[in-house]
């Protein structure tokens, strides 16, 4: 272990847990009926550990971000350091601090393209809301103010904010605070599975990457400011777009002129392979978001990558981008992200997920395909998922609807000591890149053995 454990009085935080602390994204009649929420309390590589002393596989980085695993003393000696010399300042009023500086330009570095500036935010949600507010003040400084429709899709996620959970496709999310604000349109998502079983796959991905082009049309092509993707989407159920699909969304935007923003904050950093999602599907994206991984999520920080020809506009016209959080370019969270790039650079963990860990994983998650219970399993670098079905050869879902079996097959592999999540009936997973190829056997096994034991219960539901 790296850091000596702490004894904590579990009962006593749980207790706690109800009569003060609201958990987020939680239904708080469940958590209170459970008496509390589950503690984890320490964590080292790849492995989480609850108040009880229990280990879990964490087969989900955290939640999706966690890249080079718990316990790296490099990145807590970073944040020690930075604290003592400069622990924040802010890049308001014409100042800036060094670690931001030189992390702008790393991630430049590591974007390519016409990437070549960075602005800082702390969170994924952040990141997404300055894409949303630049890219509108680009359009009016372009002398275009007409350009203010966003297109993104479906079961996207782009945030809880409200911009963030407006341009997402979560129609629960929508109906929690009249959502989405106004200049938002939504297309169908690349869902093969569910949205173009058995279809020929190039024929699937021409039409739903045309979904955009009919949208552009039927709102005004004059209208489009840009389209946001995730280039995997993570948090819909690892929905991996058919080959074809993002250089024909990409013709698209550049047919009619519309931005082409892509959500990398948890395709970022290594996950699919690449530095970024997009260089995976060789586009070229105007603006992109990334978080989770830029810092491993040792510290709170996000940035939004930008395109030289934008900031041409803003040096062009001048006036202020009236738009920054008190944290943009936080020094100590900068720090620790410069390091946490170093590491994922000296361990060679893009490289090793692309040409190694990350084959390893689909090769493993295939073994489960002769498993009844399993429609498809799908994996692109460190992402992956496994579809839960009624009957063999087929997507249909147990009780009818999706959304039932999910949980029951998430919550056996968590008692299992597997850390996953339940995206309706898709079981997905995202662990950190560190991970071993035996970790990896570890994953597929607690699976299998837990699509074993939830058979009885999903039975049950017909
Ligand atoms: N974009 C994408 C693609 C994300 O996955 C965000 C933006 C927002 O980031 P912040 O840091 O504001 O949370 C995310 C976050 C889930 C889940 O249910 C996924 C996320 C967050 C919370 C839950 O899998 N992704």
């Amino acid at each position: 272990m790296t850091a000596p454990i702490r004894n904590y009085d579990i009962p006593e935080l749980r207790r706690l847990d109800v009569a003060h602390h609201l958990p987020a994204q939680a239904d708080h009649k469940v958590i209170a009926a459970l008496g509390g929420s589950r503690i984890i309390t320490r964590a080292d590589g790849c492995v989480i550990y609850d108040g009880d002393g229990k280990a879990y596989l964490d087969g989900m980085a955290g939640l999706w971000c966690v890249n080079v695993g718990y316990g790296r003393r490099e990145l807590a000696e970073v944040a020690y350091n930075q604290m003592l010399e400069l622990p924040y300042y802010n890049t308001f009023f014409k100042t800036a601090s060094p670690p931001p500086v030189e992390l702008a330009a790393r991630i430049a570095g590591k974007m390519g393209g016409d990437l070549t500036h960075v602005f800082f935010n702390s969170s994924g949600s952040e990141a997404v809301d300055t894409i949303f507010r630049l890219v509108r003040h680009y359009w009016k400084l372009k002398g275009e103010p007409s350009r203010r429709i966003f297109i993104s899709r479906w079961n996207a996620y782009h945030g809880s904010t409200v911009a963030g959970a407006s341009l997402g496709g979560m129609k629960p999310m929508h109906a929690q605070g009249d959502l989405p604000v106004p200049g938002i349109e939504h297309i169908m998502q690349p869902y093969a599975f569910n949205e173009g079983f058995g279809e020929d796959p190039a024929q699937f991905a021409e039409r739903a990457a045309n979904a955009l082009e009919e949208r552009i049309l039927a709102v005004g092509p004059e209208n489009v400011a840009a389209f946001i993707g995730e280039p995997v989407q993570g948090a819909g159920g690892v929905i991996i777009p058919p080959e074809g699909y993002w250089p024909r969304i990409e013709a698209i935007c550049r047919k009619y002129g519309i931005l082409l923003a892509c959500d990398e904050v948890i395709c970022g950093f290594g996950r699919l392979g690449q530095w970024f999602g997009h260089q995976h599907y060789g586009v070229k994206p105007d603006l992109i978001s990334m978080a989770k991984g830029l810092s491993s999520a040792y510290l709170p920080i996000s940035a939004t990558g930008v395109a030289s020809h934008i900031v041409d506009v803003l040096r062009e016209k001048g006036g202020d981008f009236v738009h920054g959080y008190t944290y943009s370019g936080h020094p100590t969270a900068a720090a620790v992200a410069l390091r946490n790039i170093q590491i994922i650079e000296e361990e060679h963990l893009v490289e090793r997920t692309r040409e190694d860990t990350g084959p390893y994983l689909a090769r493993s998650l295939a073994t489960l395909r002769d498993h009844p219970l399993v429609g498809e399993t799908r994996s692109l670098g460190l992402l992956g998922a496994v579809e839960i079905v009624s009957r063999p050869g087929t997507n249909e879902r147990f009780g009818g609807s999706e959304g039932k079996a999910g949980p029951i097959v998430r919550d056996i592999c968590i008692n299992n000591g597997l850390m996953v999540r339940g995206i309706r009936d898709t079981i997905v997973c995202c662990p950190p890149l560190i991970i071993s190829h035996a970790q990896i056997d570890q994953l597929t096994s607690t699976i299998r053995r837990s699509l074993d034991e939830a058979w009885p219960a999903l039975k049950a539901i017909g």
